[in-house]
């Protein structure tokens, strides 16, 4: 079983659990585009999806899905999101798909939340996935300086490097630019997590602790749930 045929079943069962009627919180990246497809093919009744991202919201209206924005909804019944990492207690790191905004402002207005995984995302602590930090575009060398102070503080020496392609910095659905910092390993997730959002110019950073209620993880024996 391939890690995408991973990524497959675990998107599929990920669609089951939704009822018609439902608002579903629609995730960014290849394995939540399972669930999408997966969900778009159950064709249950009066489904409404809150995209995470522009490109998730073309590939829900192309299969046919109705879509809302965040602000259009009262609340969201369930979120199905990918991740990069699944550590302890259903801890994450997301957004090296660039979503991590959307995402979490989706995740934070949901009922329940259920991440998506193939089993190489697992992870005994986070950190081996570079931690994506969203910042403004105005004065991010001086936002990134001070981030390399926070991150000092935890014993984590490399700089972030700004995220680019074709030597040109990504920007953000939201207009604004990622640092990928390579932590390694990251012993208090909560306090680093606190203490990035306390630098001015950092929008959000892709810890998401306290924020998955389960985990469906597709493995070569099957989907394995955690809770
Ligand atoms: C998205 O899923 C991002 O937060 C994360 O980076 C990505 C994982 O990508 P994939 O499912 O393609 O492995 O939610």
């Amino acid at each position: 079983m391939t890690a995408d045929d991973q990524k497959r079943a675990a998107g599929e069962a990920a669609a089951a659990l939704v009822q018609p009627g439902m608002v579903v919180g629609l995730g960014t990246g290849s394995t939540a585009a399972w669930f999408v497809k997966a969900l778009a093919a159950r064709g249950l009744k009066d489904i409404v999806g809150v995209p995470t991202s522009v490109a998730t919201a073309d590939l829900a209206t192309g299969l046919g899905l109705k879509i809302k924005q965040l602000d259009e909804v009262s609340t969201i019944d369930l979120t199905v999101d990918g991740a990069d990492e699944v550590g302890p207690a259903l801890s994450l790191i997301k957004g090296g798909g660039g979503a991590l905004l959307r995402e979490k402002l989706v995740w934070e207005n949901s009922r329940r939340c259920v991440v998506i995984a193939d089993a190489a995302k697992r992870v005994a602590m986070l950190g081996k996935f570079a931690l994506p930090i969203e910042v403004v575009g105005f004065g991010h060398k001086s936002t990134m300086a001070r981030i390399c102070d926070v991150l000092a503080e935890f014993d984590i020496g490399m700089a972030p490097r700004l995220r680019s392609r074709d030597g040109a910095p990504v920007k953000t659905d939201s207009g604004n630019l990622i640092y990928d910092a390579a932590c390694g390993r990251i012993e208090e997730p909560a306090a680093l997590a606190a203490a990035l959002k306390s630098v001015t110019g950092v929008v959000d950073h892709g810890l998401f602790l306290d924020l998955a209620d389960m985990a469906l993880v597709g493995t070569p024996d099957g989907v394995v749930t955690l809770e």
